[in-house]
């Protein structure tokens, strides 16, 4: 049947009605459901191994036009709503985003899986259905507040698939209620799905506290996504999902293999488990458990388990590794201490070094260690990033077992990043280069012939503008804020962290309050964006959003300072915002303390929307620079190596640079008469202080070098044909960092799936 048909007998069936008598709302739901039948009758990739792709967060954003685009129906369903007056722009905004991840590890498993597919290899996610995402972000009086949001509608992504599996915690069992998503691959002709388990819950419960029994778990268990820094009783439901997660999905991957007519004995022969940081790592235990029930002995159950894992590390924050408290496993799932033991006295037995044992003198469990000597691979998520785990943070390891390291720099789905979010940008690169990027990225330096095309150059920079204008337009209608398209954008999005620095940020804003309140006027006017969520519990996130509100609000009621300095914080940043805000950047701001940030993304996002880095040499920062070359990348700040040294010397004094007068005049205006007007005293100085005294994240060690940078690039802006180039420098290079590179990677060198 033809495409238009099938539409209209949808939406009657349904509605009762044709598609020209529907609302937005039901417009939507038609074109969900019609994508949906349409990806459901895809076949799944053919088998060899299967990968089983392990993570606590899947941040997918929205999923209709990305559906639509992989299975080529975007252009034909335009065209149908066009031809009924109608914009599929306005029928999309009707679509809830899911926000199931935190922040850059939930969103690039969600570029992971749109690659797996679009390569046609044999992939599923496996994860968590919460209910409420991450909190919905509201800004009441110049702070942060948190409310629920509940994204599940009753027709929405999310397929029941009757499947069901009884996962055994201490003391009582509960049941994991199986829902798919499916993920359709872009030109493959086939699709994977994402496995979303979910509690088969009770009527909700009037709560007082916490009570950990039954009905308690069962309510809350698919409830929330905790943020990463949760107080005990969130850290104690967190075990309870990361064991409700990889027992349901343990016992999935058994059925399956059964399914397809294999043994447990041959489980590593036909499956490959990655293990998206520890959040998932009690599935070695757990399959250890399963295989021993299923009559292997316990060496064979520990040798499929060991040939069946990989690790992927994303932090060397050492608050972030997960370390769990022997008492709290013997709660939640006791079945499994007696395991872990086992696999502690095995290493113990081996490599008595207590930097690599699983079990600590304090009887924390090392979810790190445990993947590392479980697992057959361990990678990092950048080139920096991976030479750091080697040379310093898990250098025991390294030492062990240096055949396991391996690096798989990051990658982001262009399809979602450029095509479907920036279509400007990526008709003006068709007409110059054909559309096999679309394929395949690295096509993109072709680009690169038309360095020195003023035609092509002059489209660039209106295509900016354009994005910018739409940006405006957006911001004003759905938030009140007001920007001036023709200042630069600045921007920096992403989770609220003192190591990403964002407070450095607003020490620049405060040098150029202070110069403009002196008659010292900018090169030109500078609109500073932001978007950050901060965790709840995380008080100095909480206070530099703050700081940053009332930088805004000081700012938009100053008219001597407005023509020239504008800042404004995004209200609940998420991918969505994402969409909109990358395609109208001028500089991408990218200034986490070196060594602290594994990777990035976001900074590979701007890069092939055609901004301009400026960063330090971090994470993937370091290879973007090595790509584009010194003249279209805008760098400063210490190295990595001189930072650990400063880590591991203890020497870091933040006291000795604030009393240098140009820093003292910044960090100062944090407690200064205009700002303590606005804003709250007690956090401001709080911040004040610890900028001063503690500075954990050495924001002061790179201010000035900072500021000298940001300068110099606010001024090569004015240069437009010059800064056009970097752009498509930018952009020509940018290839490299796509999913589907990533994914060919971890094919090659880890899963070996076909
Ligand atoms: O993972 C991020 C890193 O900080 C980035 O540098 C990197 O690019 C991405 C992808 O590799 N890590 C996270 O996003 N981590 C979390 O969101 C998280 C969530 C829960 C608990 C701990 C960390």
């Amino acid at each position: 049947m033809e495409l238009k048909e099938r539409f209209w007998q949808l939406t009657q069936e349904r509605f009762g009605r044709a598609p020209d008598q529907c609302d937005d709302g039901q417009l939507y739901e038609g074109l969900l459901l019609l994508t949906q039948q349409m990806a459901q009758s895809l076949p799944a990739p053919d088998s060899g191994r299967k990968l089983y792709y392990f993570s606590a967060e899947f941040l997918m954003g929205k999923l209709l036009s990305n559906n639509l685009l992989a299975l080529g129906l975007y252009d034909p369903v335009k065209k149908i709503l066009s031809d009924l007056g109608r914009d599929l722009g306005i029928i999309e905004s009707m679509e809830p985003e899911p926000s199931l991840g935190n922040g850059g590890l939930g969103r690039l498993a969600a570029c992971f899986l749109d690659s797996i597919a679009a390569l046609g290899l044999p992939g599923d996610g496996v994860g968590l259905n919460y209910h409420y995402g991450l909190f919905r972000q509201k800004f009441v009086h110049n702070k942060q507040a948190e409310e629920p949001d509940p994204w599940i509608q009753p027709d929405s992504w999310l397929i029941a698939t009757g499947r069901t599996f009884s996962v055994p915690f201490g003391g009582f069992d509960l049941t994991a209620v199986l829902y798919d998503i499916v993920v359709p691959g872009a030109g493959s002709g086939c699709a994977n799905r994402l496995h979303l388990f979910d509690v088969e819950r009770p009527a909700p419960q009037p709560w007082v506290g916490i009570s950990f029994d039954k009905e308690d778990i069962a309510h809350r268990l698919t409830s929330f996504l905790y943020p990463d820094d949760s107080d005990e009783a969130g850290r104690r439901l967190r075990v309870y999902q990361q064991y409700f997660m990889v027992s349901a999905g343990a016992q999935l991957i058994l059925t399956e293999l059964e399914e397809r007519g294999f043994s447990p004995r041959q489980l590593s022969d036909h499956v490959v488990i990655q293990i998206n940081d520890t959040h998932p790592s009690m599935v070695i235990p757990e399959l250890i458990r399963l295989l021993t029930d299923r009559g292997l002995s316990m060496d064979e159950a520990i040798d499929q388990v060991s040939r069946t894992c990989a690790y992927t590390n994303h932090t060397i924050l050492a608050e972030a590794l997960e370390k769990w408290p022997l008492s709290f496993l013997q709660d939640v799932a006791p079945q499994l201490v007696p395991i872990i033991q086992e696999l502690d006295r095995r290493v113990r037995e081996d490599h008595p070094d207590p930097r690599v044992a699983i079990l600590d003198s304090q009887g924390l469990v090392h979810m790190a260690h445990m993947d590392i000597h479980y697992g057959f691979s361990v990678n990092g998520v950048a080139a920096l990033h991976t030479q750091i785990l080697k040379e310093s943070e898990l250098k025991p390891f390294y030492d062990l077992y240096p055949q396991k390291f391996n690096n798989k720099t990051n990658g982001i789905t262009f399809r979602r990043w450029l095509e479907a979010c920036n279509p400007s940008l990526a008709g003006l690169i068709d007409q110059c280069i054909g559309g096999g990027w679309r394929k395949d990225p690295r096509q993109l330096e072709d680009l690169l012939n038309f360095g020195d095309d003023p035609a092509v150059l002059e489209r660039l920079l209106a295509i900016k503008q354009d994005n910018k204008n739409q940006l405006c337009r957006l911001l004003w209608a759905e938030q009140s804020i007001a920007l001036d398209p023709q200042s630069i954008f600045d921007i920096q999005i992403k989770r609220l962290h003192e190591y990403k620095r964002q407070q450095m940020n607003a020490l620049y804003i405060i040098r150029k309050y202070l110069d403009i309140k002196a008659g010292r006027l900018p090169q030109r006017p500078v609109s500073v964006l932001f978007g950050a969520k901060a965790a709840p519990a995380y008080t100095m996130a909480k206070h530099i959003i703050h700081l940053i509100l009332c930088l805004q609000q000081l700012i938009e009621r100053d008219p001597q300072v407005r023509p020239w300095l504008r800042v404004a914080m995004v209200e609940n940043y998420n991918v969505t915002w994402a969409e909109r805000l990358i395609p109208a950047c001028d500089i991408s701001e990218q200034i986490s303390l070196a060594s602290k940030e594994a990777s990035g993304t976001g900074n590979m996002k701007f890069m092939a929307n055609g901004a301009v880095t400026l960063g330090t040499m971090d994470g993937a920062n370091v290879e973007i620079a090595q790509l584009v070359g010194p003249e279209n990348i805008y760098t400063f700040g210490v190295q990595s190596g001189q930072v650990i040294q400063m880590y591991d010397e203890g020497s870091y004094r933040p006291l000795d640079l604030y009393h240098r007068p140009s820093i003292e005049e910044l960090v100062d205006f944090l407690v200064s008469p205009e700002l303590l007007s606005i804003g709250d005293p007690a956090c401001l100085s709080a911040l004040w202080n610890d900028m001063k005294c503690k500075d954990w994240f050495m924001a002061l060690l790179d201010t000035e070098d900072y500021i000298a940078a940001r300068d110099q690039c606010v001024g090569d802006y004015g240069d437009r044909q010059g800064w056009a180039k970097k752009m498509l420098v930018n952009i020509a290079r940018s290839g490299y960092f796509s999913a589907d590179r990533t994914i060919q990677e971890y094919d090659q060198d880890i899963w070996r799936l076909k």
